[in-house]
């Protein structure tokens, strides 16, 4: 599906219309898989458009450059900015999709130049529906176990949101892909699970909630995160495990988390059905409170919703 195009792009510090955001073909990131990045979404809600857990993915950019010794010229404030601003400026008042994104640009070539290319950062934000398709929410989907593993902890750093994990991404969806499957599952080099191509995993049985450590070649997925304290919140166990793969046969209940794919459930793996073949009771419970935050039904005790437009402008306007 092509990206339904916006306005503006943030670009280096400053609003661009869209088709202007461009970079040269020698940029370092496109030859040696450079650059670093995050999806987030903004939603709409009763108080206008709010950018979810915005704060914890500029940490997590912020975190993924370090780890690649790549140094952004602006401030964690200054990308919290760029995403309200292209948020705004592109009148995205049903929510968007945000990509942030940070890489080493034009300079010298060469995989690691004696001086280093200079950072190029962006944010762009579009309309994005259902990651995993329209019925997927509530319909579950099918997924297989991939042939392709995760990256070992000691070849490529997982919890690094970079460009070249997705390398791995590639082939496990796309594997997926060409046998009939919506997605596809990456188990961890010592064969235990480990995640979705884009999404992190979870395993519900018998009223218990697993998923795997992030020792298990994971990115410490913000969706994860918050569907486990919500879990927590509303008295479930949740631990965060060493999962076998036939764990995923025998499950009850299965779902991604993402922030693309936000909660979906999963019906079957490798043809096997999971649970009763549908979205199964804790994982419809869990979404139920997710959406919540978004509809007002669910508080939000951690003040997860950033507003998109200061209090002063959205009061007016209103
Ligand atoms: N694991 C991987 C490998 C991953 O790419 C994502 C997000 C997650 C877990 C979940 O992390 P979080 O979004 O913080 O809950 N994948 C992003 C990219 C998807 C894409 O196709 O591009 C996303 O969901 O935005």
């Amino acid at each position: 599906m092509p990206i339904p195009a916006t306005q503006y792009i943030w670009f280096n510090g400053k609003l661009v219309p869209w088709e202007s955001a461009t970079v040269h073909v020698l940029s370092h990131a496109l030859h040696y898989g450079s650059s670093v990045f995050e999806g987030v979404r903004a939603y709409a809600t009763p108080a206008g458009v709010a950018i979810f857990r915005l704060r914890e993915h500029t940490r997590r950019l912020f975190d993924s450059a370090k780890i690649y010794r790549i140094n952004i010229p602006f401030t964690e404030q200054q990308i919290n900015d760029a995403c309200r601003e292209v948020v705004s400026a592109n009148g995205l008042t049903k929510g968007a999709y945000l990509r942030p994104v940070a890489f080493r640009g034009y300079g010298e070539i060469g995989v690691a130049p004696k001086i280093d290319p200079p950072v190029d950062v962006a944010v762009a934000a579009w309309e994005w529906g259902k990651y995993l398709g329209a019925e997927s929410e509530a319909e579950g989907v099918d997924v297989c176990v991939s042939s392709w593993q995760r990256v070992a902890p000691n070849t490529l750093p997982a919890m690094a949101k970079a460009a070249g994990n997705y390398l791995s991404s590639q082939l496990i969806s796309m594997e997926a892909h060409r046998l009939g499957f919506v997605e596809g599952i990456g188990l961890a080099p010592d064969g235990t699970v480990s995640e979705g191509a884009g999404e992190n995993l979870f395993v519900v049985r018998d009223g218990v909630i697993h998923t795997p450590g992030f020792a298990h070649s994971v990115l410490g997925g913000i969706t994860r995160d918050s569907v486990i304290r919500l879990a927590r919140e509303a008295g479930y166990e949740v631990r965060e495990t060493s999962i076998p793969r036939e764990m995923l046969y025998i499950a009850d209940e299965l779902f991604f988390t993402g922030t693309a794919a936000e909660i979906t459930p999963i019906r079957s793996v490798d043809r096997i059905t999971v649970g009763s073949g549908r979205r199964g009771p804790v994982t419809e419970a869990l979404q139920k409170t997710f959406f919540g935050l978004f509809t007002g039904a669910t508080p939000d005790r951690h003040g997860w919703l950033e507003p998109v437009e200061p209090a002063t402008r959205r009061a007016a306007s209103a």
